[in-house]
């Protein structure tokens, strides 16, 4: 029997640009706890090593702290056992990168940098399609059909997208190229795959372990590895999802109808308030809303985004309802009573684009909001 556990696309010193200054710090944080999360889900599980199947990091030039750190974490343990391959992310064109590694990688760490098979504890042996390139615009998986002696288990490593599958492209948008039915055509026990970030399965024998810390909504929830068992050759993996990700990342999508509480839906949807703070929110917000429910929910909203470590709305999908009651609220006459009739009569006006219609609804709203907040 062999157990490991499979782990992908960690993007270790992935910068995320786009988030303010201190959620940053905190996705990078998660990224560099990651390496330690693995080694105690590995040991916690039971298995001998650990196989990392490309993508260990976001860019060919990691500063050395963060190659360092993560050999580090990885030296820890000095039993455990890892099997670090090259992906599209950190291929062997990353020269450097793979020098470094080469030269300060502790002894229980294996760089699968050539298609060399890698034993794996008795019986079992691993065998990996490196990336060479970041395109490599060609099936590298041939390898393995490589062969290895009778009676052992067989394990392909590789990093790409599966052709004629769910993710239609890699996570990056390049073409297919992995044919579905790999481990099938090479004989393999089982096929870790790389590339893309959310976990799936392809097959009896191919998974996709997806990334250990979840980076963005796209995927969402909380980052995992997969502990594989196989029995022996020929036998199907057993493979169960482990938690290793710190923070949760949630869409949430509400779709409102007119006379609904919408502050009140938010509420009960939302995890309770000790949890939020490792809690990124995507709001998604669809239907038709009055002024002044559209403002309350705004009020909520606002309300509770600080207990969040990031929180996001997009309004763009809610049309408002208004009537002259509402216009009334905001003022009876003179300039702010112009400004909203205008407003709404931007918001209603099919010769307008979607676009600036939601944008004259959503400064109504916010007009709305000012006008009747409590003083
Ligand atoms: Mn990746």
């Amino acid at each position: 029997m062999i157990r490991f556990l499979h782990t992908s696309d960690l993007h270790l010193g992935k910068p995320f640009g786009r988030f303010p200054e201190d959620v940053r710090g905190r996705l990078k944080q998660a990224r560099v706890g990651v390496v330690g999360r693995l080694a105690a889900a590995a040991r916690a599980g039971g298995a001998e090593a650990v196989l990392v199947a490309g993508d260990s990091f976001d860019a060919e030039t990691p500063s050395p702290a963060v190659v360092r750190q993560t050999l580090n974490a990885m030296a820890v343990d000095a039993g455990l056992r890892w099997i670090v391959m090259p992906g599209n992310h950190d291929s062997l064109a990353a020269s450097e990168l793979w020098q470094m590694m080469a030269r300060d990688a502790p002894r229980n760490v294996v760089l699968a940098r050539t298609e060399e098979p890698v034993t794996l504890g008795a019986g079992a042996v691993v065998l990996p399609a490196p990336c060479t390139v970041r395109r490599p615009g060609r099936d590298l998986t041939e390898v393995l059909d490589a062969a290895t002696p009778p009676g052992v288990v067989r394990i392909g490593l590789a990093h790409g997208a599966v052709m004629e599958f769910g993710t239609g492209t890699s996570e990056d948008g390049d073409p297919a190229i992995i044919p579905p039915d790999r481990a099938a055509r090479s004989g393999l026990d089982y096929l870790a795959l790389g590339d893309w970030h959310g976990q799936m399965q392809i097959g009896p024998r191919q998974w996709y372990a997806g990334t250990p810390e979840t980076d963005s909504f796209k995927h969402g929830g909380a980052g995992a590895a997969l502990m594989v068992t196989v029995a022996g050759p020929g036998a199907l993996p057993v493979v169960e999802p482990v938690r290793t990700g710190v923070l949760d990342w949630v869409t949430l999508a509400l779709d409102l109808q007119a006379g609904e509480d919408g502050a009140a839906r938010l509420r009960a949807a939302l995890p309770g308030v000790g949890a939020r703070v490792d809690h990124l929110m995507a709001l998604h917000l669809t239907g038709r809303m009055t002024l002044g429910a559209r403002a309350e929910l705004a009020r909520a909203v606002a309300d509770v985004a600080p207990d969040f470590l990031y929180l996001t709305t997009d309004w763009a999908g809610v049309a408002t309802v208004h009537d002259t009651g509402d216009l009334d609220l905001i003022d009876r006459a003179g300039a702010l009573r112009e400004v909203a009739d205008r407003l709404a009569a931007e918001a209603d006006d099919p010769a307008l684009s979607a676009e600036a219609r939601a944008v004259a609804a959503a400064a109504l709203s916010r007009l709305f909001g000012y006008a009747t907040e409590e003083a």
